[in-house]
């Protein structure tokens, strides 16, 4: 299986995030992800690693808008012009607003205030690297996108992205829950030109950004399977009720589950996502993959054993559908490069 990664996704590493009751943490969505998952495919005898090939702007201004892409582009030298580095608390150096914009009807000048108006929360700290990292990543969806685009039902190929940053969470023109640039939505808006497109999104979180791209379109069939915002981040998209608009009503569907799902009510509602998927027709598919759907995950409370992960993975598989495996999150650390195996080698 082709499998496409840059080193150059290594440059987004922020020191720090900050968590619920202003906890200043490690940076969960770390490079050791990518290193952790590399490792375990660099054993399997089937996983072709490569570097992705630069698309340019264009397939990333299809789905991102041109202010949010320039705010991208020159936030870090912005910021660091205006915030000369603090030498007591360097870490402290990260672009991260302290307000963020509740109406989103003016665009103020200074970079903190851009800052609160493009980004959702705390967890999108921007560093040097950060835009580089993200637009390798696009690179990587689209590469695999590519890779998937010359096959059919008849002979379907795979290919897989390792993607960090994630992308999910990042919406048309927003950043969060550690994600830039919607790689995932990238590939799938990049894929329209060959027919109807399906994004399947199993990681933990509602894939919000995601849902806000596609959400009044009909040519791409959104579908997320995770925990009810109700209770979990991003906490104010992901409900059932929200099932698209205008012309993409009924192309969006959210599949919200409580805490502490178990392997069965899963594949239950996984089945449905499929059979939705199925009925659609869509000439190829994009698979966001977020491995904190397992039970030792630290930041999801879903109980899904590595069994039932690499169950999911033969379910899509059955599709027979072209289909482009996005990686989104997963931070148990320890599991991460044996869970995207147990799910990836069911498409070999
Ligand atoms: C990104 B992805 C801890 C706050 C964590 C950010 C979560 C981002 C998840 N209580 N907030 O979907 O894996
Ligand atoms: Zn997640």
């Amino acid at each position: 299986m082709k499998i496409f990664y840059s080193e150059a996704q290594r440059g987004h590493d922020p020191a720090f995030e900050v968590f619920d009751g202003g906890k200043r943490v490690p940076y969960l969505e770390s490079p050791e992800r990518m290193d952790r998952i590399l490792k375990k495919l660099r054993a399997a005898p089937w996983a072709e690693i490569d570097a992705p090939r630069d698309f340019g702007l264009d397939p990333i201004r299809a789905v991102h808008s041109e202010m949010y892409l320039k705010f991208l582009a020159s936030a870090w030298t912005e910021w660091r012009a205006a915030q000369p580095p603090d030498d007591s608390a360097p870490e402290a150096t990260a672009l991260l607003p302290a307000t963020f914009a509740a109406k989103r009807d003016q665009m103020p000048e200074s970079i903190l205030g851009r800052a609160g108006f493009f980004l959702l929360d705390l967890s999108v700290p921007i560093v040097e690297g950060t835009y580089a990292a993200s637009l390798t990543s696009a690179n990587c969806a689209l590469s695999a996108a590519e890779w998937i685009s010359s096959s059919n039902a008849n002979h379907p190929s795979f290919a897989f992205a390792l993607c960090r940053p994630p992308g999910h969470h990042a919406g048309r023109e927003i950043a969060g829950g550690y994600c830039f640039l919607n790689n995932a939505a990238i590939a799938a808006q990049w894929l329209t030109q060959f027919g109807r497109v399906a994004l399947l999104d199993v990681d933990y979180h509602a894939g919000n950004g995601t849902q806000d791209i596609f959400y009044s379109r009909a040519d791409v069939l959104t579908i997320s399977i995770h925990a009810n915002p109700s209770f979990e981040y991003p906490y104010y998209a992901g409900y059932a009720t929200e099932t698209g608009a205008g012309e993409g009503r009924g192309f969006h569907c959210n599949l919200p589950l409580p805490a502490a799902t178990d392997d069965a009510a899963y594949l239950q509602t996984l089945e449905r996502a499929l059979e939705n998927i199925a009925a659609y027709r869509p000439t190829a598919m994009v698979v966001s993959l977020g491995m904190d759907i397992y039970k030792d995950d630290p930041l999801g409370t879903f109980k899904i054993t590595r069994e039932a992960i690499g169950e999911i993975g033969r379910h899509i598989r059955a599709l027979r559908l072209p289909t482009a495996v996005v990686m989104e999150g997963g931070y148990n650390t320890d599991a991460l490069g044996e869970n995207v195996v147990e799910f990836l080698q069911n498409f070999v």
